[in-house]
């Protein structure tokens, strides 16, 4: 039984007009995807280019799956899995009912079940957002990470996994078993030839329980690649009180987003997908370059923000590009990477950078420099050691890139500027505080964590970047975050 001021099926069809709603009988829905890390950014993704397909092809639906924690469960489970997306900018919200889910299950309360759904017939795409560090991979190498506990875990009980690889390797042994075609893999995390990654990581660990099972998921799955964008920033208590206000019943966990969103898909799915090239998503042969771009404009951008704001005490992405130093840093750091790019075909480099900006500075998001700063030993590889790595290959130095990763090591300090502590979440917290914590001057701090070859490329601890980097740090010791950028706007700076 639904409570009557609780989002529901039952309490749908009384909501205000202005609220957009499924238009198909949620109830209808068979599942057809199973979403792993089924968090805010799937909840305004995926499900927002594949809910307008739906009422034509009701297999479409999407099961979610938590891999660790039930809180999503428990907050959608009494709504019938209904869900608001605030779409919202500086002219106001724009808030749709979501009815894409079947239902959430959280693997370590029920691994048979995930199985079981993983293995069934109709399951024909499995997507991911698992976050960088759900990949379990070695950063530098980016094959699986055969030392870490939980791939040992599930090395040792394949039938009762808990990472996404283990979970992957188990449900594709079962439907080999059972001789049902495998599932496409699709994953959507922010990691280069994401599909490639994937694929390494479930078929080292299929081999490591059956070598011929390794050479199956190798020779067999389709691990398509894609690039996806769309700003969510994690829901806060007002935005939840001001989305129940507007629905005139209780949501409990509403997600919010910017208007703009992108999906570049590698067209390959040998069990069939949604129609998703009718609701915008563009399906390619190639989706590197795309990928490229978006981690090294974008996501590059967005950790120089997230490290440079915690230092300087700006709380918000939209906060810190009212500055304008830190812009024009942004706008260099851009064009710096922007070298490193084969652009795909069409794409307007000029327009797409200044896009970037516009979606930064949007006042509606209050998306936080404090969740962009989390695992930084996971993003930093993909959005700003490769670029680096390839202007060094090119005899190019890497200034702006230097800086981002100078306030990178400065965070790790744990201190902001005004004295306030600063969070470290970080798989690699506790080996980065300790390399932090004992280093005594600038130097030794570089030094200390530039010498972890399996979270900074050993070509980057050498001259000239390391020397970039170094400069930045004194830099950023002596002036500060806004006099650095101050400086280095008008020129004075030594780089
Ligand atoms: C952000 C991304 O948290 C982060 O690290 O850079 O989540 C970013 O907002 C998305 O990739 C945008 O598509």
């Amino acid at each position: 039984m639904t409570e009557p001021h609780r989002l529901s099926r039952r309490t749908l069809s009384g909501l205000k007009p202005e609220i957009g709603r499924p238009g198909f009988d949620p109830a209808r829905l068979a599942t057809g995807v199973v979403h792993l890390g089924i968090g805010a950014f799937a909840r305004a993704h995926l499900a927002a280019y594949t809910a307008p397909l739906l009422a034509a092809e009701p297999a479409w639906g999407i099961l979610g799956v938590s891999l660790r924690r039930a809180d999503t469960r428990d907050a959608l489970a009494p709504q019938d899995w209904l869900y608001a997306c605030a779409t919202r900018d500086g002219a106001g919200e724009a808030i749709e009912i979501m009815g894409t889910l079947t239902g959430i299950l959280v693997v370590p309360e029920a691994p048979a079940a995930v199985l079981h759904r993983l293995a069934d017939p109709a399951t024909r795409i499995v997507t991911l957002t698992v976050t960088e560090k759900g990949y379990c991979r070695n950063t530098a190498s980016d094959a699986l990470d055969e030392d870490d506990p939980a791939v040992r875990h599930d090395l040792a009980h394949p039938m009762a996994p808990t990472t996404v690889p283990g979970l992957l390797a188990a449900a594709l042994a079962a439907r080999r078993t059972a001789g049902v075609a495998p599932f496409a893999v699709l994953s959507c995390d922010n990691l280069a030839a994401n599909g490639a990654v994937t694929r390494r990581v479930v078929s080292r660990l299929a081999a490591l329980r059956d070598p011929d099972l390794g050479r199956f998921v190798a020779g067999e799955v389709a691990f398509p690649s894609c690039m996806v964008d769309r700003i969510v920033p994690a829901t806060t208590p007002a935005d939840r009180a001001r989305i129940d206000a507007a629905l005139g019943v209780a949501d409990a966990w509403p997600v919010l987003c910017e208007p703009f969103r992108q999906w570049v898909i590698e067209d390959r799915f040998p069990l069939g997908r949604p129609a998703w090239e009718e609701t915008g998503a563009e399906l390619v042969a190639d989706v590197r370059p795309y990928e490229d771009m978006k981690l090294r404009l974008l996501n590059a951008s967005h950790s120089a923000i997230a490290y440079l704001g915690q230092l300087a005490g700006w709380p918000t992405v939209a906060a810190a590009v009212a500055e304008p130093a830190l812009r024009a840093y942004i706008a260099t750091l851009m064009a710096e990477s922007a070298t490193t790019l084969r652009l795909p075909a069409g794409v307007d480099l000029a327009s797409y950078r200044h896009a970037l900006l516009e979606r930064f500075a949007n006042p509606a998001l209050h998306h936080r420099t404090a969740q962009i700063a989390m695992d930084g030993s996971q993003k930093l590889p993909q959005r700003l050691f490769a670029p680096a790595l390839d202007r060094l290959r090119a005899g190019q130095r890497a200034p702006a890139i230097a800086l981002a990763v100078a306030a990178w090591l400065r965070f790790l300090r744990g201190v902001a500027e005004d004295g306030v502590a600063l969070a470290l979440d970080d798989p690699q917290a506790r080996r980065l505080r300790d390399a932090a914590r004992a280093a005594g001057d600038d130097r030794a701090l570089r030094d200390a964590v530039f010498a972890l070859p399996d979270i900074v490329p050993p070509a980057l601890a050498a001259a000239p970047f390391a020397d970039d980097v170094l400069a930045a740090l004194v830099e950023l010791a002596t002036h500060g975050v806004r006099r650095v950028l101050a400086r280095r706007r008008d020129g004075t700076a030594v780089p």
